[in-house]
């Protein structure tokens, strides 16, 4: 299977549950400022949103959306327990700290402060935004080590990945000793160090490629 996937993108999530699952995604970088595969193609016709992640199945087709992708994935091998089984309480609360790392720290929070034309306004708004979810989420992770249950979700994934984006935006998270502690103790998953490694070799890879002489 290929995953489209960029290198500071919310497809690093994909990456780490594929890895959490033994499965060898073939990565294709997508450059998101020019919207263009390294052969130059226009990733619009492999997603015509334009968005990563797209998964790209054996058989050709293609599934958009990081939650169904790695919803996807997990429900190949229940045994590794990534998304409980259907039915199942726990497999709602997976699904509800999906939708709102999804909706409300990635597009409500974080989205805003990515982009170069938000107004001040706008970005002090988002920020707000962001810190009162943050809070709320440092609150929830006070007596656990992972989001549902005991075992590792896609939701822990899902969660680290856009979570980390703090550091990108220079917000410590030294108010949220709870987020921090988590942070680290998933940030620390052999999983997540080879999938943050694959995207740190690409960017450099990119670096080398736009210098001068490069
Ligand atoms: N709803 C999509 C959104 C994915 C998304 O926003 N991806 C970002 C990278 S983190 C992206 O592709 N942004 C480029 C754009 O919006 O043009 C999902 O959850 O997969």
């Amino acid at each position: 299977m290929k995953l489209y996937h960029e290198v500071r993108g919310c497809s690093l999530a994909v990456d780490i549950v594929a890895r959490e699952l033994g499965i060898d995604l073939d990565l294709e970088w997508v450059d998101m400022a020019s919207k263009r595969l390294q052969d130059g193609s226009d990733y619009h016709l492999v997603n015509s949103k334009g968005t990563v992640p797209t998964l790209e199945l054996p058989n050709g087709d293609r599934i958009s959306e990081g939650t169904v992708i790695m919803q996807y994935l997990a429900d190949l091998s229940p045994e590794r327990r990534l998304l409980p089984p259907h039915g199942s309480i726990k497999r709602l609360r997976v699904l509800e700290w999906m939708s709102f790392v999804g909706a409300d720290l990635h597009k409500g929070g974080f989205m805003p402060l990515f982009k170069a034309n938000t107004p001040p306004e706008y970005r002090e708004i988002a920020r707000q935004y962001l810190g009162r979810h943050l809070t709320w989420l440092d609150g929830q992770l006070a007596d656990r080590t992972v989001l549902v249950g005991e075992d590792f979700t896609i939701a822990d994934a899902h969660c680290y990945t856009i979570a980390m984006w703090t550091a990108a935006h220079d917000i410590s998270t030294e108010a949220w000793p709870n987020l921090t502690r988590y942070l680290k103790q998933i940030g620390s998953r052999p999983s997540v160090q080879d999938a943050e490694r694959a995207a740190y070799e690409q960017g450099q890879a990119r670096l080398a490629a736009t210098a001068p002489g490069g």
